[in-house]
């Protein structure tokens, strides 16, 4: 029987994931959007590319939680993206109340699904979406990472005029100005991301501006669009997270899972490498840290718990 994956939200990302899912024949999609006119036309506009691009699932466009009984997938993108000048964690307050409403859409209507959370601030956002709908953690999850060492492989890619397909690596800890670019565990062409500096291939100034970069990846696209955030990319990333575990691909892929003791932390959602395959999230793979990146992960633990706490003085339910 073919898959079923709901989006909920069919904005920027949702229309564009909608698209992506097509494209690769992956699973019938629902659209879900409160704004149903939305849902529906993307829907129907994507479907009309079906003869053209010879895909054969079905879509369609919804605002009744009925609709999306029984996914297999859900992605969820509801919420309101950033702004110019506004930071994520602006948006707390305002996507919290729609996760919940999310939360109670979801749970009784599809209660095996697997849940890709990507409303921002996302760590927070996974976290809550989690407690509000009582999913199994391993079921619950947060897409960030991908994208973020996406972006970084890309920018050193550039930098050092090598394809991508080349570039291993991962931005792990909250998707904030606090995430850890792991150099220790970043390899070009095989070798060491430390060795090339320590050779002079790339200065280290060179190195750090690229991780800062990266860190600011999502704010240098919004201050271009003026409207909206990315979506190109992180679209393309929770599509890689519902294929891995939709086909039992266990790839090894960097995603906000639940800690419960793994890398020093205990309790939260933050992004580290994980196995997802068709139990959801099966393994949390435990890389070996520098000191410095030890500290900084700590570091940006810390600020995904004190979000977390911000969160719970707008909802003490949490
Ligand atoms: P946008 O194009 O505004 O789409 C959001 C959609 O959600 C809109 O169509 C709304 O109508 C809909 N919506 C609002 N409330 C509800 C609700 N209660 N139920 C169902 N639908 C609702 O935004 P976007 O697609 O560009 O971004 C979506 C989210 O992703 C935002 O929170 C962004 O900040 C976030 N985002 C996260 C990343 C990460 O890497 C984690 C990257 C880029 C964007």
């Amino acid at each position: 029987m073919r898959k079923k994956i709901t989006l909920i939200g069919a904005g920027q990302i949702g229309g564009t994931l909608a698209h992506l899912i097509a494209l690769k024949d992956l699973a019938d999609v629902v659209l879900f959007d409160v704004a149903s006119g939305i849902a529906k036309g993307k829907a129907l506009d994507i479907a009309q590319s079906s003869p053209v691009n010879k895909f054969n699932i079905k879509l369609s466009g919804t605002d009744n939680y009925e609709d999306t009984k029984n996914s297999d997938v859900i992605i969820i993108t509801a919420g309101v993206p950033r702004k110019p000048g506004m930071t994520r964690d602006d948006l707390l307050g305002i996507n919290l109340k729609i996760i919940k409403q999310v939360a109670e859409g979801i749970k009784n209507t599809s209660p095996n699904a697997f849940v890709i959370c990507i409303t921002n601030p996302l760590d927070v956002i996974v976290m809550a979406l989690q407690k509000y709908s009582g999913f199994p953690k391993n079921k619950v999850v947060g897409m960030a990472g991908i994208l973020d060492s996406s972006r970084f492989i890309y920018f050193l890619s550039q930098e050092l005029n090598i394809p991508v397909q080349k570039i291993d690596s991962f931005v792990l800890g909250g998707h904030g100005d606090s995430m850890v670019a792991m150099l220790g565990s970043t390899k070009v062409d095989g070798k060491k991301i430390t060795d090339l500096v320590k050779d002079g291939k790339i200065k280290k100034e060179r190195l750090n501006e690229i991780v800062e970069r990266t860190k600011k990846g999502g704010a240098e696209i919004v201050k271009h669009l003026e409207k909206g955030s990315a979506f190109y990319a992180p679209a393309a990333s929770g599509v890689e997270m519902a294929e891995s575990y939709l086909k039992d691909l266990k790839k090894q892929l960097p995603c906000a899972a639940f800690l419960n003791g793994e890398y020093d932390t205990k309790d939260l959602y933050a992004g580290v490498p994980v196995i997802i395959g068709s139990n959801g999230v099966e393994k949390i793979v435990e890389l070996n840290l520098s000191s410095e990146e030890k500290e900084n992960f700590k570091k940006s633990i810390n600020s995904v718990q004190e979000l977390f706490n911000a969160a719970k003085k707008i909802d003490p339910s949490l």
